[in-house]
């Protein structure tokens, strides 16, 4: 037995509106950005009309959208909890779809259907034990603000987003204590429809969405942005002083290392942390730092921002950091850093095993968590929420119904040990959310067939399948280390 984690400690799983609702056009709701898109990696189904002169949504009649039914959470969610409650989960993260409240994005009223279906899941949550840990948009907002403004590139946004933060915050506010702005913001530069919610609505090239996005639009989309991101902690502590509310960004490449103790490796490894910091640098810490200000000033990538937004900025920092961790990197001068969740990771690292028997090869690292939370303490001594964690593995049942997943237990045993670590290292981490509790749609592949849960759910890729959930043994696992307190891993 090892020492158990601190006593208000939140154990829970997180899972996105977008990955698990279905109902993709129920009760009111219009197209989110991610109905558009199979795997946020790749281009959406958009199409260019010459003679209005705009985008228009183009989904294909052949093509598999694993995201529009999901797993049908939207109609099963008591079935789902109940699930969750019998693992003894203390939080579940889950997002409402923006979409949902405000279909097109631009209406005046919200629609009365969607926000009753989110009164009745977070006083479920409630019910069984739950805090609700509520992402505002986790890739996800009114596919029409990207037609018809250009999205985040758009300073209208920020109008249309505060109204949006108005409405759930005074209706959810005594549901809800834990709320996160926008889910891994920092995949903006990388992933610019989806995480940024950016469309360049009149391209020079409509032969393919974005290509010609420059260097200062997308700084100028990451202003909007912060600036929405700071009005939202501000209205949000007015509407209720005791609200938390966080960023949430994707950390697992702050855990970048050096390929060798060449100064040109460490150099790349700072210069790529740098990229990541800035979102840290302006929500948490309220400025933006000299390296991105030194990289405007040689590139002409300066974003419009006036001295008003500034002072936002600066007196409305987020109460804590949410972030992802999935796995670390190694950066060799000159060579490609991929950071994304579905492929690999680049050059591999000879001292870590990877995730096989998974499809999709990752290196597990657990002290990587350790690193990460140790950064964040030493640069910005905010408490910390990891709210993804987690692996995706190809499974189904075997003849006599069981699903062995040992390989997840040991990846989780061996994050939560050096979570430990990294608390008794002084870090203040406020909770683990362990990404899928019960499998889903994979953001980056679009599949079913990458499974992350605890609960096995029979849904294939090719969208057949009875929805049928049945628990894996990491199920049973997950429920003694929260009954222990993670004492006993
Ligand atoms: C994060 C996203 C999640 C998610 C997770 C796992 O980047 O916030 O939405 O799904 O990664 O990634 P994937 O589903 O691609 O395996």
């Amino acid at each position: 037995m090892g020492q158990a984690f601190p006593e208000n400690f939140l154990w829970g799983g997180a899972v996105a509106a977008n990955q698990i609702e279905g109902a993709y056009l129920e009760d009111g709701k219009q197209l989110n950005v991610t109905d558009v898109v199979v795997g946020i990696l790749n281009e959406p189904d958009l199409k260019w009309n010459p003679k209005r002169q705009k985008w228009e949504p183009a989904l294909k009649a052949d093509k598999v959208y694993l995201s529009h039914e999901a797993i049908d959470f939207y109609h099963r969610f008591n079935e789902d909890l109940a699930l969750m409650e019998g693992m003894g989960f203390q939080a579940f993260r889950t997002s409402i779809s923006w979409a949902r409240i405000f279909p097109n994005g631009d209406e005046t009223e919200p629609n009365e259907a969607g926000l009753r279906y989110y009164d009745e899941l977070f006083a479920q949550m409630r019910r069984r034990g739950m805090e609700p840990v509520i992402t505002l948009s986790h890739y996800e907002m009114p596919l029409h603000l990207l037609t018809e403004y250009g999205g985040w590139l758009n300073p209208k946004m920020i109008d249309f987003w505060m109204k949006y933060v108005d409405v759930v915050f005074r209706r959810y506010h005594n549901a809800v204590n834990y709320w996160m702005t926008f889910n891994e913001v920092n995949n903006l530069f990388r992933i610019p429809f989806v995480a940024g919610g950016v469309l360049d609505i009149h391209p020079a090239h409509p032969e393919h969405v974005n290509q010609d996005l420059t260097e200062r639009q997308l700084y100028q989309a990451a202003h909007h942005l912060f600036v929405a991101n700071a009005k939202t902690v501000q209205l949000g502590h007015q509407i209720d002083p005791q609200a938390k509310i966080g960023c949430m960004l994707s950390l697992s490449s702050l855990a970048t290392y050096p390929y060798t103790c060449d100064p040109q490796d460490i150099l790349g490894v700072m210069e790529h942390q740098h990229k990541q910091m800035l979102f840290l640098d302006v929500m948490v810490r309220g400025e933006y730092p000299g390296y991105v200000q030194r990289s405007w000033r040689e590139n002409g990538s300066r974003p419009d921002m006036t001295q008003d937004e500034l002072e936002l900025i600066r007196s409305f920092p987020v109460d804590y950091i949410a972030f992802s961790y999935y796995r670390s990197t190694v950066y060799h001068a000159g060579a490609e850093i991929r950071t994304d969740t579905g492929g690999s990771a680049g050059l591999d690292n000879p001292y870590l095993k990877q995730t096989s028997p998974a499809p999709w090869r990752w290196p597990v690292d657990p002290q990587g968590l350790r690193y990460v939370c140790n950064f964040l303490t030493d640069h910005y001594h905010k408490p910390l929420f990891i709210v993804e964690n987690g692996i995706g593995l190809d499974e189904q049942p075997d003849e006599t119904g069981a699903i062995h997943d040992d390989f997840r237990v040991e990846y989780i045993r061996e994050h939560l040990i050096q979570l430990r670590e990294a608390i008794a290292d002084g870090c203040d981490v406020m909770g683990y959310l362990y990404w899928g509790p019960i499998d889903i749609v994979s953001a980056g592949t679009g599949e079913m067939r990458k499974r992350y849960g605890f609960v096995h759910v029979d849904r294939q890729n090719d969208g057949s399948g009875t929805l049928k959930r049945t628990r894996k043994d990491s199920y049973e696992w997950f429920r003694k280390v929260i009954a222990t307190q993670g004492e006993d891993l």
